[in-house]
């Protein structure tokens, strides 16, 4: 058993450090307030090699692997959770075609995300459907060699700005999830629309659409994986991206415990600093626990995807366990701000809102469970 990183990977690790530390932190509340994407961090990210980290190599991206994907995401959750969303939505429409897509297909669709500051984007849940994933109402009908898509999709992150979408529609209402098709939809397809989705409580620096499509024809070229396979496909990616849900959660909590130590040591009451007092000691303490702990379980979720090993069961772990560890830490990091901590002049109350939505996208807690008490019965 080894627990160090190699050097490579600590390099990377430094390098997002000093990213966030350089071009996150200094816009994250800014950008949070004004709810805007922030697209100059996007192209710096691009720039020094943080972007779509995932691409592959014969296509001409990095093909970096889960836990180097992960370790980044702690770094720049550190500094903003919806500005990592961004770069986190974008591998999330990568994935699918690292699952699903021939070589063509990734050199087609992936080599052109690598040759200039831009994203990709997964749109599986729709206005009346999310957990129940197959159930999907968006259609697509052959006609010649082009697929016909019509429906809405719903929480659509970089929906509008990403360059290439895969989208998951059915050829069956009736169907079930044998019926699914996973299609890649090019951002000025005619008949696609969007509609940014504003007032979200956290993560506002992620853009957030709805994306409308009126008969919106795509190639049969764009197809991934066979007729059918699009459910699987999207359960597949999943499994994946999940982990870096929860390695932004644990940089989340880390932020959190470090804000609290600074303010705990800095703030004095009844005559000495409040880290003095157990009833404080204790709330860092946690966060701490959580924090270790959640790491462990996503570089061990992340682990296992690089050795190709099962992973579904892990990832849903650290993806809940996580999660709910980051809101637990930030709510306890308001708690030690006192009045300090309810208001934006600190940055701990944007944690909590941002952490909140790690419980509920790329499939919700409740999910989570799901899977991991299939896994337990199966
Ligand atoms: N990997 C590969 N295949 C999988 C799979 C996985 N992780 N999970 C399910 N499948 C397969 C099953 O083996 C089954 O295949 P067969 O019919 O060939 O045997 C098929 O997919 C259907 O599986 P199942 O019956 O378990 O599907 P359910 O409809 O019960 O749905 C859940 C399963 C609830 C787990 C799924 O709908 C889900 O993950 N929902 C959440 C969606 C989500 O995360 N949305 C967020 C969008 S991104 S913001």
């Amino acid at each position: 058993m080894e627990f160090s990183l190699s050097d490579e990977q600590r390099q990377l690790q430094q390098l997002a450090r000093d990213f966030t530390r350089k071009e996150i932190i200094p816009v994250a509340s800014e950008y949070d307030q004004r709810e805007e994407l922030p697209w100059h961090v996007v192209e710096k990210a691009f720039e020094v090699g943080l972007l779509n980290v995932g691409i592959p190599e014969h296509a001409g991206g990095l093909g970096l692997g889960m836990l180097d994907e992960c370790l980044i995401g702690e770094e720049l959750a550190y500094g903003c959770m919806g500005i990592f969303t961004i770069l986190m939505a974008s591998e999330l429409g990568i994935t699918p075609l690292l699952v699903g897509a021939t070589e063509e297909q990734q050199r087609r669709f992936l080599t052109p995300l690598t040759e200039k500051p831009s994203l990709a984007a997964f749109a599986l849940s729709e206005p009346n459907n999310g957990s129940d994933a197959a159930a999907m109402h968006t259609t697509a009908v052959l006609d010649g060699d082009e697929w016909v898509i019509n429906g809405t999709k719903m929480w659509i992150s970089n929906g509008g700005v990403a360059e290439l979408t895969v989208v998951f529609a059915t050829t069956d209402r009736q169907g079930g999830h044998r019926a699914t098709v996973a299609l890649v939809v090019p951002k000025d397809a005619p008949g696609l629309s969007y509609n940014k989705i504003k007032h979200k409580m956290g993560q506002r620096a992620s853009l957030t659409s709805e994306l409308v499509f009126e008969n919106v024809r795509v190639p049969r070229e764009n197809q991934l994986g066979g007729l059918g396979d699009g459910f699987k496909i999207a359960m597949k990616t999943l499994d994946k991206t999940r982990i870096p849900v929860a390695a932004g959660s644990v940089g989340i909590t880390r932020r959190a415990l470090d804000e609290s130590v600074k303010y705990a040591r800095a703030r004095e009451a009844f005559g000495k600093p409040i880290a003095d007092f157990q009833a404080i000691q204790f709330k860092l303490a946690e966060m701490a626990m959580g924090l270790e702990t959640g790491r462990l379980m996503y570089q061990k979720a992340a682990w296992l995807v690089d050795q190709d090993q099962p992973h579904g069961y892990e990832s849903a772990i650290a993806k809940a366990y996580c999660s709910e560890v980051a809101v637990a830490a930030a709510n306890e990091a308001i708690q030690v701000h006192g009045g300090y901590g309810y208001v934006g002049e600190y940055p701990v109350e944007k944690l909590l809102r941002d952490a909140k939505l790690n419980m509920i996208y790329e499939g919700t807690n409740e999910i989570q469970r799901v899977v991991i008490g299939r896994a337990l019965l199966k």
